[in-house]
């Protein structure tokens, strides 16, 4: 396969005026006109490529003349004017057979699209570019009560739709869709008086969980406009629903097209956590609105400017209408599991990747998640106000245009007047970097001294200094804050910053909110740990300072058998009582690191880890926390009973997600009969769920198993909870056993990629059971990956990232995975997308 360089980069030689598309719906053949105005930009290359992938090219004219294409099975080439000319095809197209789910396909019965990145070339020819930006009209003629499309409708009769989207977008943020929907609608009026019609179309039956998604758009729309002054800039605003998705959701223009899992919720089928998430997407896409479609990506490299801000945005959101501590512990826990992981293994790219052969393969936790931290740490180091300044500019310079990262740093540096360049190494250098931290106390002057290393790799093979915003504040030894938190800029390899006036040598709190993605490799002293567990003003490293306590005990478990730490329980009963913490805050500090975080600690200081002794360690952690305990855990139970009617905002769910760990060490103590109890009267998802784990964890579930699949057998998203948990809640030895046993079940539809996610998605998630000594949970994963690849290779591929981590086991465990590794790797016309991963992981 063909690699793709960002230095490569050209712009295309032809500017589009208008687009038309012309859809006559079919499932096995669709027709699709295209009507495409090009006219020739003066300078650059003339060559005339259109990009067209599993199209059959019926008749194609340029003014109105029949030609006749160069045609491959990347696109098509054509002798063209050289003046401005009007493009016309006719393809067929088979979205019955498309089970890829890029491009125009069929789910349940509906038509629907899927475009970014490179799917609108499986729907016509086209330039199918980001820099590339026009204004489209869109008819579609098709059987179907709800025909849709981008921007705003024109007409509608009986089986005929058209739409026109006034704003010049790429071809990527193209959608339609077809089908036989019911619509949950409302309206929004931007604050300039422009009354929006909202819709969320979902299949009928799914009426009831429409209400909570609609509210968080009409959220995320104030927010917008409230925090960044963006308004929406079209008369309606469409959502909907669809059951096959490889991904979240999509944000294309006016026509969001969501996983069903990412917009439905009710409290009787949906977790807190489902709430959560359907806020946090439904805000995502729509910020995408200024952020990636109004200004969009020059080319893919540049795919961090839309993502690594929208998500950046996103969190913002989040933080506003919850409990920011707890979003940002939240988010640092998974930027932790997946990113770091990512940067330590053999994925590791920059922000800004230089290079790839499939860029779906990049749409990874460090071009989002890394890239919305590095976002962060602008708006740290030029202050709240420059920040928003520097927003606005880029809003106002940049509208409608394809940009860069270079364009967007210029907009901070013309609003700050500091230079960047420096700063702009976290987009060009991969790897995470770690930082030591020294202290020195000398006649009242306090110093502290930070060194940062960056270690070489395959993409930086030459890492300089990076510029990293150290927030830091100082205790005194009574628990008092003696210097409030402010930013230590760190720009050199080894610098120093010294505090004067302090009458007792203080305990330092580094990295607070952690205001950078790095590792701090020389932890604090045990009882420093201790002490800011007590003492930290700053909530993050308060849950630091426990986070450490408890992962430097199960260290000790796994390596010399020794007993659960007493200092940490200690400290931890303290702050469980303390009821003026936010149960869902006390919530995460129960919480114990997970076992592949535990997995990463022991491989960075150059130990194998074995994941037995870790499931072990864990597990004794938690019988240790319930006996520790026990005389706590009854009343915390019942204080966090939530009594009023169910409603997912931070309060409840926070309480709920208390009372629920809380009630797995009961079952621990006491036996399962409250689990039981809990579950059978349950009257919303997260209790009914979360008892029915703990029964499954006690091997008291059998039962309650039976009775939730009766309950809810025609759901298909609490259906998905139902396959997944079971897998979740496996011991090591059950995990393959359990999963393949789930593969026979008569609703195991392994095409539906929210299915095959629940089931295999839980076994790659689960450290001890997918690194069997046996190799089981290998062998089973590779031979559904292999089944898969010819159909969804998208899936596929993003599935093998659960492989980045073999190189760090015992040789048995490399050796099984090597074999299972291969085995995928010899299967004849694997994937472009499977090759690519595995490859990278192979190494
Ligand atoms: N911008 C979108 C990313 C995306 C995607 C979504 C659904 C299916 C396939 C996809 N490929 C890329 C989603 C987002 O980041 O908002
Ligand atoms: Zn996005």
């Amino acid at each position: 396969p063909q690699t793709v360089y960002l230095k490569d980069y050209k712009p295309f030689g032809y500017d589009i005026d208008s687009v038309q598309l012309d859809f006559d719906l079919s499932p096995h053949a669709t027709r699709v006109k295209s009507r495409i105005a090009f006219r020739p930009k003066p300078t650059s290359d003339r060559r005339f490529f259109l990009h067209g992938e599993q199209l059959k090219l019926i008749a194609a004219r340029i003014d109105g003349a029949p030609v006749t294409p160069q045609v491959n099975a990347q696109g098509l080439m054509c002798d063209v004017p050289d003046g401005p000319f009007i493009w016309e095809a006719e393809v067929e197209i088979d979205p019955a057979n498309n089970t890829a789910l890029e491009g125009l396909y069929m789910s349940g019965g509906m038509y629907c699209t899927q475009c970014e990145a490179e799917g609108f070339r499986k729907i016509t020819y086209y330039p199918d570019r980001p820099d590339v930006m026009s204004v489209f009209t869109v008819r579609i003629n098709g059987p179907h009560p709800v025909l849709l499309s981008n921007g705003n409708p024109v007409s509608q009769a009986d089986g005929v739709a058209e739409w026109h989207d006034p704003w010049p977008k790429p071809a990527y943020l193209f959608a339609l869709v077809a089908g036989d929907l019911v619509a949950h609608a409302d309206e929004f009026t931007t604050k300039s008086g422009r009354k929006v019609d909202l819709n969320l179309y979902v299949r009928p039956g799914d009426e009831g969980k429409c209400a909570f998604g609609m509210q968080a758009l009409k959220d995320s729309m104030k927010w917008d406009e409230a925090v960044y002054g963006r308004e929406y800039d079209l008369d309606i605003f469409n959502i909907v629903a669809v059951d096959d998705f490889n991904m979240g959701a999509m944000e294309n223009k006016g026509l969001n097209v969501f996983n069903s899992s990412a917009v439905l919720a009710s409290p009787e089928t949906s977790t807190d956590m489902n709430f959560q998430r359907v806020e946090a997407i439904i805000a995502h896409e729509y910020f995408h609105n200024w952020t990636g479609n109004r200004i969009t990506c020059r080319d893919w490299f540049q795919l961090c400017l839309k993502e690594g801000l929208t998500v950046y945005r996103d969190s913002q959101f989040t933080s506003d209408m919850r409990s920011a501590a707890v979003k940002r512990i939240g988010d640092v826990i998974d930027l932790r599991a997946r990113q770091f992981a990512e940067d330590q293994g053999p994925l590791s790219h920059p922000v800004r990747p230089e290079s790839f052969q499939e860029i779906n393969n990049f749409y990874t936790a460090t071009v989002y998640e890394k890239g919305s931290e590095v976002i962060g740490m602008l708006r740290r180091l030029v202050g709240a106000q420059a920040y928003a300044e520097a927003l606005d500019l880029y809003f106002e310079r940049h509208d409608g245009q394809a940009c860069t990262i270079e364009d967007w740093l210029k907009v901070f540096e013309d609003t700050t007047g500091r230079d960047l360049g420096q700063f702009k190494r976290w987009y060009s250098q991969a790897g995470t970097p770690r930082i030591k931290v020294e202290d020195n106390w000398n006649s009242n002057t306090y110093t502290l001294t930070f060194t940062q290393h960056l270690k070489p790799s395959a993409t930086t093979p030459d890492p300089k200094p990076q510029v990293i915003p150290i927030v830091t504040g100082l205790l005194a030894p009574s628990g008092q804050e003696v210097v409030a938190s402010r930013v230590l800029e760190l720009t050199e390899a080894q610098q120093s910053f010294t505090f004067e006036g302090l009458t007792e040598r203080p305990v330092p709190s580094v990295l607070r909110g952690f205001s950078a993605p790095v590792i701090l490799e020389n932890k604090r002293a045990q009882e420093h740990a201790a002490f800011l567990l007590a003492h930290d003003t700053d909530p993050f490293n308060r849950w630091e300072a426990g986070r450490e306590l408890a992962r430097d005990s199960l260290l000790a478990m796994i390596r010399s058998g020794a007993a659960p730490d007493l200092g940490y329980l200690d400290g931890l009963a303290k702050v469980l009582s303390d009821t003026t913490l936010d149960p869902a805050y006390r919530a995460l500090m129960l919480a114990l690191p997970g076992q592949t975080d535990i997995a990463t600690a022991l491989h960075d200081v150059g130990e194998t880890p074995d994941p037995d002794a870790i499931w072990s360690a864990h597990e004794t952690m938690i019988e240790a926390q319930a006996t520790h305990f026990a005389e706590l855990l009854p009343a915390l139970f019942a204080q966090n009973q939530v009594r009023e009617a169910y409603r997912p905002n931070a309060a409840q769910s926070g309480q709920r997600s208390l009372a629920n760990a809380v009630l797995r060490l009961l079952c621990l103590n006491d036996g399962p009969d409250r689990a039981q109890a809990q579950f059978d009267t349950a009257d919303n998802m997260t209790q009914q769920l979360a008892a029915l784990a703990v029964l499954l964890r006690a091997n008291a579930g059998k039962d309650a198993l039976q009775s939730f699949e009766t309950q809810w057998k025609s759901d298909r998203l609490v259906m998905d909870k139902w396959f997944g948990l079971q897998v979740m809640q496996a011991a090591p030895a059950d995990v393959a056993e359990t999963a393949q046993a789930l593969t026979q079940h008569p609703d195991f539809n392994w095409k539906n990629p929210n299915r095959f996610r629940a089931v295999f998605g839980s076994l790659a998630a689960h450290h001890a059971g997918l690194n069997s000594a046996d190799g089981a949970g290998y062998k089973l994963l590779a031979d559904w990956l292999i089944k898969l690849d010819p159909v969804n290779p998208q899936t596929t591929a993003r599935m093998c990232a659960a492989f980045q981590t073999w190189r760090r086991y015992d040789a048995e465990r490399q050796a099984l995975c090597a074999t299972q590794l291969d085995r995928i790797l010899a299967v004849p016309d694997l994937s472009r997308d499977t090759s690519e991963m595995l490859e990278r992981i192979r190494g």
